[in-house]
């Protein structure tokens, strides 16, 4: 169980002291210098070893993608860009990263992209998050007043500059290739990889994409050491982990956690429990809206990391955004408004994608009625396969995904409205 003085993050729980001195109270930017002091190999090898994998919804492991840089340069600058563009639905833990603790994201941004020889970062936040961005942004203007960013950066010999980009509202610019190209200034749509950011990436130069958390966690790692953060949580599940808890709890919030704490835990610890009891569970998204969703059964005892939800129940961890639903929930109704905001936020270039979310959309429409036949079931179970792994990038796995998760837990209900529909039983649900 993670201690208090274990929290990375502890201006979640009351200490609002977003200032310079506040951060520096709490720890940040101590022996900033010292850490860049002890080098590029030594920073990449305690981030591998402490097991940190990527906190955007893949979880790719971090030391190892930043090993993926070029170790010398062939003449083009090196970039590392921080995908702030938190818009997964249920999904708001880097929000709070940047509205509290922005300096601890900035300290890393410095020692991240010092580790991959960059003398530049991008912070490409989300068009909505103004009070964030502002945030970040006077948190910014005060590092360098302290000397903290700029010339020879908080005195490390290095220079470093530090820049915020506002995006303009669209999802898929979350995708890191379409973050990329937005950057650049050009319409936001996903690149074909290979070749990876690391190989070609900001205006073709060697490019590390990483999220807020990932990113904002780098100083304590190496301030505390690999192995104190590679002591929380499963094998190849490690660290410590925020949580955004939204839906049918007691008390919806975003807390930070050790990796691998069982859903029933952190919902009793935090959340008061389940609106109206244990019983009145229905499901579960446990990883942000591109995950499948989980009946509630299956649940209570369930481990929050990336192997156990992805492994034993098919679900994944995702973006740890945990969307919780309790019996009153017409999940069939939830599930279609997934799938329509997939269909809003497709970028249209490939085919799949572009027509399957606008067909798997209107299929589930019917369902959400009762007006389907049964063999449409099936149907659309097969339109999710063909979108699923054809698509340029993983927008068309996420719109595919939870359409598959709610026949695979919740066929019988789907059924029974189709019956209750043919027999007159039930009055039309309006999909609105
Ligand atoms: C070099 C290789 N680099 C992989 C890098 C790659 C990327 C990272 C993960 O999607 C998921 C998506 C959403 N050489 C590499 C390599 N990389 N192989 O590793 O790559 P990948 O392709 O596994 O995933 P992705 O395209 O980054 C992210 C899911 O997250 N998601 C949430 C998304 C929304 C947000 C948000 O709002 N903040 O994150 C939730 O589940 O569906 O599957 O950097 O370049 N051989
Ligand atoms: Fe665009 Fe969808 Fe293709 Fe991604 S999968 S590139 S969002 S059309």
């Amino acid at each position: 169980m993670l201690q208090d003085q274990d929290r990375i993050f502890t201006n979640l729980y009351g200490m609002h002291d977003r200032t310079l001195d506040g951060a520096k109270k709490r720890g940040h930017w101590d022996g900033t210098k010292d850490i860049i002091g002890k080098g590029r190999e030594w920073i990449v090898e305690e981030m591998k070893a402490s097991g940190l994998r990527g906190r955007g919804g893949a979880g790719f492991p971090t030391g190892l993608k930043w090993s993926f840089m070029p170790k010398e340069s062939d003449g083009r600058p090196s970039y590392l860009v921080v995908n702030a563009d938190e818009s997964e639905p249920g999904t708001c833990k880097d929000r709070e990263i940047m509205r509290h603790d922005p300096h601890t994201l900035i300290e890393g941004c410095l020692i991240a992209s010092f580790a991959m020889q960059a003398h530049a970062c991008y912070i490409y936040i989300r068009g909505e998050y103004i009070r964030e961005r502002e945030a970040l942004q006077a948190a910014i203007d005060e590092a360098y007043d302290a000397g903290l960013l700029g010339k020879n950066a908080a005195g490390s010999g290095w220079d470093f500059e530090l820049f915020v980009a506002h995006g303009a509202g669209a999802y898929i610019c979350g995708e890191e290739t379409a973050l990329l190209e937005s950057l650049e200034g050009k319409k936001g749509m996903p690149r074909m990889k290979p070749p990876f950011p690391a190989g070609a990436g900001l205006y073709g130069c060697p490019t590390t994409v990483n999220n807020v958390e990932s990113i904002a966690v780098v100083p304590t790692i190496l301030r505390r050491g690999a192995e104190w953060f590679s002591g929380f949580g499963r094998d190849n599940n490690k660290g410590t982990k925020l949580f955004a808890i939204s839906g049918h709890v007691n008390n919806p919030c975003v807390v930070e956690e050790a990796m691998s704490i069982s859903f029933e835990e952190l919902i009793e610890k935090h959340c008061g429990g389940i609106r109206g009891g244990w019983d009145n569970l229905k499901a579960v998204i446990p990883g942000g809206s591109s995950v499948p969703c989980v009946r509630g059964e299956k649940m209570r005892d369930a481990i929050m990391d990336f192997d156990y939800l992805r492994g034993e129940l098919g679900s994944g961890l995702g973006t740890a955004a945990v969307i919780v639903m309790d019996k009153e929930t017409d999940i069939i109704k939830a599930i279609w408004r997934l799938a329509k905001f997939y269909k809003h936020e497709s970028c249209g270039q490939c085919t799949p994608c572009r027509e399957g979310t606008g067909w798997m959309m209107r299929v589930m429409e019917r369902l959400v009625k009762g007006e389907a036949d049964e063999e449409e079931i099936d149907m659309l179970w097969d339109v999710t396969k063909q979108v699923e792994g054809h698509t340029i990038c993983a927008l068309g796995d996420a719109a595919a995904w939870p359409i598959q998760g709610l026949i695979r837990n919740f066929r019988d209900e789907i059924e029974d409205r189709i019956k209750a529909q043919k027999t007159g039983r039930m009055s039309a649900v309006a999909a609105e």
